[in-house]
C-alpha cells in the first residue's frame, strides 16, 4: 500500500520545502511538488502542517531497576507514549546488572524486555558498570555484531567507574567504532554535600538540588573533556546536561576541534528549582536536578547558538504515590527521575519553534537529525530522503494542547508538565510508514516496534551535523 502526504511543509535539518511526500512499503520513495497519487494510494491531507522527520529519544530507561524500585514504564507503556508523542525511534539506556556481569548478560535481558513490546523502533546504550580485560574485548563484538555503537558511563551511583577505568573505556569505545556517554557528576562531592545536609535534618525536595549543585556537574563534565582528550581523542557525548558552566566547557573544547557532543533535556530547559519547593516538590527529584532559572535562560542560549546537540528525555518515570511512600520525607529515598518521553516533541515545538527561539530545521536538527548521525542511525533515520524509512511526523501550528496527564500514554500517575500550554498539536506519527498515533491517540500495534543494529560511530556522518 502506497500513502501520499499531501499539500504539506516538509522540513529537514537543512531547509524547509513545499513537497508531498510518498511513501511505499514503509520507505519514502518520491518527494515533490504536486505529486498525483497512483491507484491503491491513500491520500493524507497536510495542508498548514509541518511534516518532520519521527523524532529520536537517544535517552530513555524503560523497565529499569535502580535499587530501591523499578521504573513503571516497559518497552510497550513507553514507546506507545513515545509515539503518540511523535517520535518513531528510542534508543534506552541498559541499566546495571548483577555484580560482575558482562556486556552481552544485559544485552540479552533488553532484547527480551523490547522484543514483542515496542511499538516504534528501538536501540540500546551498552552500559559499563565496570572494566576489566573480558569486557575490553566483548566491545569490538558488541558495535560489530550487535550494533550496539554507544556506551554509558555514570560517575555517581552505585557502579560508578574511577578515571583509571574512565580512560580504559575511552581508548577501546574509540578504537571499536563507538561513542563514548556519560553521566557526569562528581560522587565525592555530592557524598560530602548530602552527608552534612542530611546529619542538619535537611532532607527535603530542595534539598536534593542543594545536595548536588551545579558545580558537581561542571567539575565532571570538564574532567570527562580532558580524558577524553587523553584517550587519544575519543568521542565524547555528555547526556542530560542543565547548567551553561557545563555548556562553557564543551564550548571551550570544541574550540580546540574536541569531537564533543551535548543533549540536554526539556525538564533542564522548562522547570526551575522552584518545584522543590511546591507541595509535591517531590515529582520533580532527578539528577542532575533541576537548576535555577539562570541556568534555563543559558541552556536556551545553547539552543538557539548551537551549541547544543540533541534534546532527549531521560524519561525515567516513578508514580508520584510510589515516590511518596519511599522518600517519607527523605530525598535521600527517593528514586530519581522524570516522565516524558510523550511531551519532549511538541514541548521543544511550541517553546522553541512557535516562541521564535529556532527555525523548524533547528528543531530537526536536535530532535532528529543529529541524534540519527551521532548514534549509527544516519541515514535510514533522522531525515525525509529518498531511501529513507518513511518515520514521520505531522504537526499543526494553528491548534494549541494543554499538557494533561490523563491524556498521556505512559504509566506514571502525573506529568511534571501538567497544565502547560503549547502552541501546536500532534496530528500523525508515522513509522515506517504504519500510522502509529493519530491526534494523540494510538493506533499502533505491540510488538510492531525493530530493533535498529546501529552503525559504528563515524566521524564524517556526525561533520555536518545542523
Ligand atoms: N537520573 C535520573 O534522575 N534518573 C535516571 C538516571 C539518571 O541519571
Ligand atoms: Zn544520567
Ligand atoms: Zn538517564
Ligand atoms: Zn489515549
Amino acid at each position: 500500500m502506497k500513502r501520499l502526504i499531501k499539500n504539506g511543509i516538509l522540513v529537514d535539518s537543512d531547509g524547509q520545502y513545499a513537497q508531498d511526500l510518498l511513501i511505499e512499503n514503509g520507505i519514502i520513495c518520491q518527494r515533490a511538488a504536486n505529486i498525483e497519487p497512483g491507484a491503491d494510494c491513500e491520500i493524507i491531507d497536510a495542508s498548514g502542517c509541518y511534516v518532520m522527520p519521527g523524532g529520536i529519544d537517544v535517552h530513555t530507561h524503560f523497565n529499569i531497576d535502580v535499587g530501591i524500585a523499578r521504573s513503571c514504564d516497559d518497552f510497550f507503556t513507553g514507546t506507545r507514549a513515545a509515539a503518540c508523542g511523535g517520535t518513531t525511534t528510542i534508543i534506552d539506556h541498559m541499566g546495571f546488572g548483577p555484580a560482575g556481569c558482562n556486556l552481552h548478560h544485559q544485552l540479552h535481558l533488553y532484547h527480551q524486555y523490547a522484543a514483542g513490546n515496542a511499538v516504534i523502533d528501538y536501540g540500546f546504550h551498552g552500559v559499563i558498570q565496570h572494566i576489566n580485560d573480558g569486557i575490553l574485548d566483548e566491545m569490538a563484538g558488541m558495535v560489530h555484531d550487535e550494533g550496539i555503537s554507544s556506551f554509558k558511563l555514570y560517575l555517581t551511583y552505585h557502579y560508578k567507574v574511577s578515571d583509571a577505568e574512565v580512560l580504559r573505556a575511552l581508548w577501546q569505545l574509540r578504537r571499536v567504532g563507538a561513542l563514548t556517554t556519560v553521566h557526569p557528576e562528581n560522587d565525592a562531592a555530592i557524598a560530602f554535600r548530602r552527608s552534612a545536609l542530611v546529619a542538619a535534618g535537611k532532607t527535603a525536595p530542595i534539598h536534593h538540588a542543594q545536595s548536588r549543585p551545579l558545580e558537581c556537574e561542571a567539575e565532571a563534565i570538564g574532567r570527562m573533556i580532558n580524558l577524553a582528550r587523553l584517550a587519544d581523542n575519543a568521542p565524547l557525548y555528555i547526556v542530560h546536561l542543565s547548567n551553561g558552566l557545563g555548556l562553557d566547557y564543551l564550548r571551550l573544547a570544541r574550540q580546540r576541534q574536541q569531537p564533543v557532543w551535548v543533549e540536554t533535556c526539556p525538564q533542564y530547559l522548562l522547570l526551575n528549582e522552584q518545584c522543590y519547593l511546591r507541595e509535591d516538590g517531590a515529582k520533580y527529584i532527578l539528577s542532575p536536578p533541576l537548576r535555577n532559572q539562570q541556568e534555563l535562560d543559558r541552556l536556551w542560549l545553547g539552543i538557539a547558538d548551537g551549541s547544543i546537540d540533541t534534546v532527549a528525555t531521560d524519561h525515567c518515570s516513578f508514580p508520584y504515590h510510589q515516590r511518596l511512600a519511599l522518600a517519607a520525607g527523605d530525598f535521600t529515598r527517593c528514586p530519581n527521575g522524570l516522565p516524558g518521553v510523550e511531551n519532549r516533541m511538541l514541548l521543544l515545538f511550541s517553546h522553541g519553534v512557535m516562541s521564535g527561539r529556532i527555525s523548524p530545521s533547528r528543531f530537526v536538527a536536535l530532535t532528529s537529525g543529529n541524534p540519527a548521525r551521532l548514534f549509527g542511525l544516519w541515514p535510514r533515520k533522522g531525515n525525509l530522503n529518498l531511501g529513507a524509512d518513511a518515520d514521520v511526523v505531522m504537526i499543526d501550528p494553528r491548534q494549541s494542547t494543554v499538557i494533561n496527564h490523563r491524556q498521556l500514554h505512559d504509566n506514571a500517575d502525573y506529568s511534571p508538565y501538567e497544565g502547560f500550554h503549547c502552541q501546536g498539536a500532534l496530528v500523525l506519527t508515522l513509522c515506517r510508514g504504519e500510522i502509529v498515533a493519530r491526534n494523540g491517540e494510538f493506533t499502533g500495534q505491540q510488538g510492531y516496534g525493530q530493533f535498529l543494529r546501529r552503525r559504528p560511530f563515524d566521524s564524517q556522518i556526525t561533520a555536518k551535523m545542523g
